[in-house]
């Protein structure tokens, strides 16, 4: 098996401020995170951008650029931007961030879907909303179709060809996979990929292990087990901790952090680091190792932090 690469996923757009104090969104708050990560055992770090004022999901590319500097200035982790973004965006403002920055790895969405968090909003409808648009993104989430086209994934994979920044497929279901083969058989990407599953979405295909096995059956039978390395995050919790199992114990890889899930232990808040920390432990006791970012880069044919523009 390959050594562990265990990305931390630090803010996202998804989780709000009200649903935990230790989600990261000013600036340096997020590269504070992503340094402590580093530190306990992530390789690579999946950044968002936030309004640093109120926390709301940004596609700012100047705070984006500032995060990877400062993520660069005090980490070797691979930094991987988001090309997701979050509702409101046009798939030209969520390739901002990725095109001014050009880094060795971008998310690349394989799949329009419903994508939606609405049940969260009636826990704080009570609990009540530490700022005014939270409510409203939460509850709008109910009526949200993540759009990823075949056009725009047409127009993510020329921009991210002509920055050579590798792109990090995000498959939320099966049928993205059947995507990802058919822009192959296009000839639009060219493997070996790098496929995180995002399991466990509302709108998506779940997060338990016989889904997983799907996932993997499927890309398997696609593009040949030799021809791409996977990685799991299991939305939500306890599932991002038997998602991450799994990925230990099939010699596959993990992502953890804020963005998927709040959750340490039952009822109990997490930190960033505090989730790398757990998947570490957890890779221990399997005896599994854990890559450092130099690893990473060689398991994932990375072009290095010489080629980036932050
Ligand atoms: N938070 C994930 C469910 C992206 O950034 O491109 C979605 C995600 C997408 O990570
Ligand atoms: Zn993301």
């Amino acid at each position: 098996m390959d050594k562990l690469i265990i990305t931390s996923a630090l803010t996202g757009a998804i989780t709000v401020p009200s649903q935990s104090e230790h989600l990261p969104f000013r600036t340096e708050d997020i590269i504070g995170d992503a340094i402590k990560c580093a530190e306990a055992g992530a390789a690579s770090i999946h950044i968002h951008a936030r309004n640093p004022e109120n926390g709301a999901p940004s596609s700012d590319p100047e705070i984006v650029y500032q995060i990877a500097k400062g993520i660069k200035a005090n980490t070797d982790a691979v930094v991987c931007i988001t090309t997701g973004g979050g509702m409101g965006m046009t798939p030209q403002d969520r390739l901002r961030g990725a095109a001014l920055c050009k880094p060795e790895l971008a998310s690349f969405n394989l799949g329009s879907m419903n994508f939606s968090m609405h049940p969260v909003a009636k826990r704080f409808n009570k609990l009540g909303w530490n700022s005014d648009w939270e409510k409203d993104y939460v509850e709008g989430t109910k009526n949200f179709i993540f759009s990823n086209t075949f056009g725009s994934m047409e127009i993510f994979a020329e921009t991210m060809k002509e920055h050579n920044i590798r792109p990090e497929f995000e498959a939320y279901d099966v049928g993205h996979l059947h995507n990802l083969h058919f822009l192959v058989k296009q000839g639009i990407i060219e493997g070996p990929f790098w496929i995180q599953f995002v399991l466990g979405v509302l709108g998506g295909i779940t997060a338990e292990p016989r889904s997983l096995m799907m996932m993997i059956d499927t890309a398997d039978r696609l593009f040949g087990a030799e021809n791409y390395k996977w990685s799991v995050i299991g939305v939500g919790y306890p599932m991002e901790f038997h998602m991450a199992s799994m990925g230990v114990i099939m010699g596959g890889h993990v992502r953890v952090g804020l963005e998927d899930n709040i959750f340490i232990r039952r009822r109990e808040l997490a930190t960033n680091p505090g989730l790398v920390e757990k998947v570490v432990r957890i890779a221990n006791e399997m005896e599994r190792e854990i890559a450092t970012p130099a690893e990473a880069r060689e398991i994932l044919n990375l072009k290095g932090l010489d080629n980036v523009d932050f």
